[in-house]
């Protein structure tokens, strides 16, 4: 689409465990849909979208970068952690172990990418714990899944370390938007602060646009092409 106007391009990493639904999550972001047997990922895969954040009067345009979970990518995945300014940290709710190994990856995060990055913690495949019959999108009861981290806890773990959280189900779309949103929002926070800007921070590009030449639904006020 050309002719589409952003005030600042993001750039974003999504990590955690194989399986916890990092692909999914970038697919239901970008094409509002759920992929249902996704290929796994082999290094990096991208995906772009336009968001606007009302509160802000700002359109923003997220690039996102979906790595793989396995070992044998590792060293590819971090060289993509350098430039980020945002980053999903995602676990699977139903499974323990992809919320112990979110420290490791937090610790890889920490060690490669800029130290004022904003990351927020994702349980993702919430979906799989919700019976009800007259919820569509919620999991038959042939296919519900036993949860095994609390929210409470989780939370609780996520601000101890400083990150953002949200529990989300790229199935049913539940707060897919809402986290990048809220990550986008923090981010803006930490421009307006000056601790990310466009000289020093590979993981945001300012537009060149004035701002009045900027509408908040993602198209310019004047002028096409
Ligand atoms: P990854 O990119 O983190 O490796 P994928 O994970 O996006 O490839 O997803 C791994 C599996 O989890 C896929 O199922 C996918 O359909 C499923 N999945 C991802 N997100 C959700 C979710 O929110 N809810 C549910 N119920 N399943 C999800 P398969 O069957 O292909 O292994
Ligand atoms: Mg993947």
């Amino acid at each position: 689409m050309s002719g589409v106007a952003w005030h600042y391009v993001i750039k974003f990493i999504i990590t955690g465990d194989a399986a916890v639904g990092k692909s999914s999550l970038l697919v239901r972001l970008t094409d509002q849909r759920f992929l249902a047997n996704p290929d796994p990922t082999l290094g990096v895969e991208f995906g772009s979208k336009l968001i606007t954040i009302p509160e802000e009067n700002k359109v923003v345009k997220l690039q996102c970068w979906d790595t793989a979970g396995t070992e044998s990518f590792r060293s590819i995945t971090r060289s993509y952690y350098r430039g980020a300014a945002g980053c999903l940290l995602v676990y699977d709710v139903t499974s323990r172990q992809s919320f112990t190994n979110v420290r490791t990856w937090l610790a890889d995060v920490r060690e490669h990418a800029d130290p004022h990055l904003t990351c927020i913690l994702v349980g993702n495949k919430v979906d799989l714990c919700q019976p009800g019959p007259s919820d569509t999108t919620a999991a038959a009861p042939s296919s519900l899944r036993q949860r095994e981290v609390p929210t409470e806890e989780a939370e609780l773990w996520a601000k101890e370390e400083g990150l953002l959280f949200v529990e989300a189900s790229a199935k049913s779309g539940e707060n897919v938007e809402a986290a990048f949103e809220v990550a986008t929002k923090d981010i803006l926070t930490k421009i307006q602060r000056g601790v990310f800007d466009d000289d020093r921070s590979p993981g945001v590009k300012l537009s060149k646009a004035r701002d009045t030449d900027l509408a908040i639904d993602g198209q310019p006020k004047s002028g096409c092409c």
